[in-house]
């Protein structure tokens, strides 16, 4: 349950059809992967609490179509979040481009001058069959001025730290990603709930 006292953080994810938004909110909220497709026809939210040193921390993730028919309705939704996730498949080129050529461009004139942007390429498990060169990405993210990660839903490898890196907690004292000494200190999951919002 979410208490008064605890501090709230939105995020939310865009990119292509495909590219694994709904995989990579999964394996944060759950821990888990599922290798079925299944549509997302709307924007999904869920939560996570984090227990930590600091207090309780509610982040908020919004899980979007990808759909550009939904686009002009996200852009209300930027308003009052923290960060935003630009996710692209590395075993997909167009998916890349789509980036470069529309979302990028599309939250850099919507969103609020404070927003946090991470660029992150997915399904990095799939290595055989990589078509975007992590240098090119890294390349576009310097030229933006935004964070970057290659993750994978599958293998979870850099999810956590991607939705750290987006509502600014990565790096703080208690942060799960590597520099917490005593795993009491881990931030603790406490309850999943899913709400779909038709837009
Ligand atoms: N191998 C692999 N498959 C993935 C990964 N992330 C997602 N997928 C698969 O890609 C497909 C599309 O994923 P989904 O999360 O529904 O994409 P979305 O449309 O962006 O929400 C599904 O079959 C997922 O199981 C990943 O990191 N590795
Ligand atoms: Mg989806």
């Amino acid at each position: 349950m979410q208490t008064s006292r605890a501090k709230t953080l939105k995020l939310c994810l865009f990119g292509d059809v495909g590219v694994g938004k709904t995989s990579l909110t999964d394996r944060f909220i759950t821990g888990m992967f599922d290798r079925r497709y299944i549509p997302t026809y709307c924007a999904r939210h869920h939560h996570k609490y984090l227990d930590t040193p600091d207090g309780e921390i509610y982040i908020q993730v919004w899980d979007t179509s990808g759909t550009r028919r939904f686009r002009s309705v996200d852009s209300r939704l930027l308003q009052d979040f923290n960060g935003a996730v630009l996710l692209y498949d590395v075993t997909n080129l167009s998916t890349f481009c789509s980036i470069q050529q529309y979302w990028l461009q599309w939250v850099q004139a919507v969103a609020p001058a404070d927003l946090r942007l991470v660029l992150v390429g997915n399904k990095v498990d799939r290595s055989s069959s990589r078509q975007v060169k992590e240098e090119v990405a890294r390349q576009l993210s310097r030229e933006h001025g935004v964070d970057f990660y290659e993750t994978s839903a599958k293998s979870g490898q850099n999810v956590e730290k991607v939705f750290l890196e987006a509502v600014s907690l990565l790096g703080t004292d208690w942060d799960s990603s590597g520099s917490v000494e005593d795993p009491k200190e881990m931030p603790q999951p406490i309850e999943r709930t899913n709400h779909c919002s038709v837009l």
